[in-house]
């Protein structure tokens, strides 16, 4: 930072002495706080609460992010090169104090300070909100990634939706029912968020597009309804660097508060209904991920947000006083999915309607700017939009849309002359009625590049969803970039006492290995160290006594931290297989049942804990829930087999819940039919935290193997290419479960029979298994129960085990977010670090 700025007015020694530096010394943490209770808060010292004095906490470590945060941007600004923003419907931060504390390294010194003023850091910790802006992968990723942008220093920002309510609350009722409840993360203020009521937008909806026919291709859009989006900026602090990133998250208002001309008719509904509808389109996260639903709220919500970020990037753009063709050198937009594709359109219309610009020079900047991943190949969750719906709510873009398809369909005559599959396959707009537009289809011809999230899923969109693009527009489009997790909140966070036996056995400070986590293959010598052995159980055990005394509290459950842990934590989805392990496990029951008391001493101990939500109107995934709630009930409460098997369901998932379930668990199950998760990534997290992996060779999963070797892990299951012909078979050749698993069979007749209650209330999924079977259970149930076998096997020779769970986690280098942030940043976005500089805020005092 050169300061060449002037000062604007008065005395620049007066401002100088005016400017504040970071809080780092205990004495100056401890005034910050108490001045924050004294006049942020106006709350006497005398009757502070946990509440008040996190309020207080947190307000005094969002100064110190606010001063590192405001550098960055100036220092950012200052450089004036190539920016990148990650548009994303979703950002599931989950909590922010600890991780705040922690990438300042100030978390030493913090717990210091609240204590000597009487309470203690954890537990002022534990009484922040999660900010559940997303519904799991895909939401959760875009969080890691906005931590690594900013611990690598990379001038990235994230685009977002600031929602009044996140995820729905999870209830769980007395008959094992889930149950919905808002979630109004806001109701206590949210101290982690600056509204900048001075950035605002005005975005328009409906009215009327009309084409100039001066041969520009232009057109004028006016009328219909028009709303305020307003910034809130969430300070994104990176790890051991003052480099302190932005997310900048669109709050929907009313223009007017009131339409004057209704009120003035005398019409008060009407007056405040525009204000109404303005404030729905920001009001609730959609719970629903994997399908689709086409109600215009959400198409409202993804072009509002697109608008506002364009915007709002043009204008920055705009600032560098460059010609607008540079824009591609300055800016590069990731598209999170298809959620924000409207971006590619709306990018067009600033081009050619306020820019002026003659098309094929302004589809060049598009396509420059645009970078697009997908994390999905399910049919149902490929997102498509009905014509009139578009037609109506945003006039100009259709006809945008429909533009771009007659030049796209245009050339791919001309590569493929009288192809007409071909070009029934590729257009745009689906035939049908209605008409559809095809996002996925459009974000690709509109992006420089595509991306799957790991190499199986990336393989799967070249040659199925995009096959048809690839053959057009060659393969180098096209390619992977593995997800990654951020090892500061999914290991120092989450799982202290692991990080502080890594660091003290590597010899290496944690802001080291923290952000070069292939130093952890270090780890891999001293699997053969009994002593190290030792210490890597004991905490194990620490964490898992953790999480039984957050059963014993939350459900009153008791929970033996003698018994292996086994986990499955997730959104409860039919291709997920939540229903497999269940029925593996009343499986288990049965089997225990029919054993004697001797041969039931023989058996390993286990506990098995599932969490996740199921989308509110997915009737199917919310009766697993419920056969896990009353399974549960019957077999915990079983004499003969308590000292074996216990099940937990605990309610109301989110990130918090995952950071004491992870570092708790064994072994964890990611079961997916083949070729149907895309990555998964909480696979990565059990690994980094030394719990070994169950799974189908799916996925992430299968890279993980790569690393940690095939011996550390645990496979079953059929292959992808497998997985057409079994579905085929149990359409046009249907084999009763009787005789391709006489296990399963017993199972579910059990079930029927009313072993957990009346058996007619799960008909419905048993009859997914038992007719159709789309995901397989029948195929893959009898290997898996074998690989729980194998799983009883393994963790009978503790040594072996405990060699196992350091050899895995030495070898999770690769999935640190870290290396996936630098993948996009140098084969994408071609943007480079820039270091914040140490150097305290110029003339400010010391
Ligand atoms: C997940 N997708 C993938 N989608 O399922 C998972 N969808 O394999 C992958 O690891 C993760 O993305 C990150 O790449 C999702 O989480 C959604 O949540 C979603 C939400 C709305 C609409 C569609």
């Amino acid at each position: 930072a050169s300061g060449k700025e002037k000062w604007p007015r008065g005395d620049e020694a007066t401002w100088k002495d005016g400017l504040r530096s970071l809080d780092t010394g205990v004495p100056s943490i401890t005034k910050s706080i108490v001045n924050h209770v004294q006049t942020s808060l106006a709350r006497q010292p005398h009757e502070l609460d946990n509440l008040g004095a996190y309020q207080a906490t947190a307000l005094s470590v969002r100064d110190n992010l606010i001063i590192n945060w405001n550098d960055t941007q100036l220092h950012y600004t200052r450089k004036a090169g190539k920016r990148a923003y990650y548009l994303s419907l979703e950002f599931l931060m989950g909590r922010a104090l600890d991780n705040a504390v922690l990438n300042l390294g100030l978390k030493g010194a913090y717990s210091e300070g609240t204590s000597k003023l009487g309470f203690s850091l954890e537990d002022l910790l534990d009484q922040e909100r999660d900010a559940g802006l997303g519904n799991g992968g895909l939401g959760r990723l875009a969080a890691c990634y906005l931590d690594s942008s900013a611990s690598q220093e990379l001038p990235m920002w994230g685009y977002g939706l600031r929602y009044q309510y996140g995820i729905f609350q999870q209830v769980i009722s007395q008959d094992g029912q889930q149950l919905e409840a808002p979630d109004p993360w806001l109701q206590n203020s949210n101290p982690w968020e600056l509204p900048r009521t001075d950035v605002t937008y005005e975005i328009r909806f409906y009215g009327r597009a009309e084409r100039l026919n001066d041969g520009s291709g232009r057109a004028t859009w006016s009328g219909g309804q028009e709303v305020l989006a307003v910034a809130y900026d969430v300070m994104i602090p990176g790890c051991d660097t003052r480099n302190t990133n932005n997310l900048r998250l669109w709050e929907s208002k009313p223009k007017r508060g009131f339409d004057l001309n209704s009120f003035n008719a005398g019409d008060y509904e009407r007056a405040i209904e525009s204000s109404n509808s303005a404030a729905a389109i920001t009001s609730v996260l959609y719970p629903n991920d994997h399908t689709t639903f086409g109600k215009e709220l959400r198409l409202k919500q993804q072009y509002f947000w697109t608008a506002a970020s364009l915007a709002d990037i043009m204008r920055r753009f705009k600032n560098l006083d460059k010609d607008i063709s540079e824009f591609p050198e300055y800016v590069a937009i990731q598209l999170n999915d298809t959620h924000p594709t409207l971006a590619i359109p709306e990018l067009m219309r600033i081009l050619i309607d306020e820019e002026e610009l003659a098309w094929d020079k302004a589809w060049k900047i598009v396509t420059d700017t645009f970078f697009f991943t997908n994390h999905t190949v399910l049919p149902e969750a490929l997102e498509k939009w009905p014509v009139p719906l578009m037609e109506h709510l945003l006039p100009r873009h259709m006809q945008i849309i429909f533009d771009i398809n007659l030049f796209w369909l245009q050339s791919v005559e001309r590569k493929f002359p009288g192809d007409r599959d071909r070009l029934g396959r590729m257009s745009l707009i689906e035939e049908g009625f209605p008409q559809q537009v095809q996002m996925a289809f459009l974000a690709c011809i509109g992006s420089r590049k595509i991306n799957g999230v790991a190499e199986l899923h990336s393989e799967l969109v070249r040659t199925t969803i995009l096959k048809d693009f690839v053959d057009y527009f060659g393969v180098s489009k096209f390619s992977n970039v593995t997800n990654g997790i951020t090892p500061r909140r999914w290991l120092d966070q989450c799982n202290p006492g692991l990080s502080a036996l890594i660091s003290k056995t590597l010899e290496v400070p944690k802001g080291v290995w923290l952000k070069d986590l292939y130093k952890l293959e270090g780890l891999l010598p001293f699997a053969e160290d009994a002593a190290f052995r030792a210490e890597w159980a004991a905490v194990k055990q620490a964490n898992k006594k953790r999480l039984a005394a957050y059963v014993q509290t939350t459900l009153g459950l008791t929970v033996k931290t003698d018994a292996m842990f086994d986990v499955q934590i997730k959104r409860l989805h039919e291709y997920k297989r939540q229903t497999l392990n269940i029925l593996g496990v009343i499986h288990r029951y049965l089997t225990l049942k029919s054993m004697t008391p001797a041969e039931r001493k023989k058996v390993t101990p286990r506990n098995v804990f599932f969490a996740g939500k199921a989308a509110p109107g997915y009737y199917i995934a919310k009766l697993t829930i419920r056969l896990i709630v009353n399974a549960a009930r019957v077999i915990n409460s079983d004499p003969d087999t308590k000292e074996y098997l216990n099940l937990f369901f605990l309610p109301d998932y989110s990130v918090t819940l995952a950071e004491v379930l992870i570092p708790a668990s064994d072994i964890s199950q990611h079961i997916s039919t083949a070729g149907t998760e895309a990555s998964g990534t909480s696979n990565m997290k059990f690994c980094l935290n030394g719990g070994l992996l169950l799974g189908t060779v799916d996925g992430a999963n299968i890279e993980i193997a790569e690393e940690v070797g095939e011996s550390n892990v645990f496979f079953f299951g059929h292959l992808t290419p497998a997985v057409e012909d079994l579905r085929y078979q149990h359409v046009y050749h249907p084999v009763p479960v009787e005789e391709k698993s006489p296990a399963l069979a017993h199972v579910l007749n059990q079930v029927s029979a009313g072993l957990f209650g009346d058996g007619g209330v799960y008909e419905p999924l048993l009859n997914t298994i038992r007719q159709g079977d789309y995901y397989l259970l029948t195929d893959d149930f009898d290997s898996y129960v074998n690989a729980l076998k194998m799983v009883d096997e393994a963790y009978e020779d503790r040594e072996e085990w405990l060699k196992k769970s350091i050899r895995t986690t030495a070898k999770m280098g690769k999935f640190s977010s870290d290396r996936a942030i630098q993948d996009y940043a140098q084969e994408y976005w071609n943007i480079e670090s820039t270091k914040v500089e140490s150097t305290k805020v110029e003339g400010a005092k010391a």
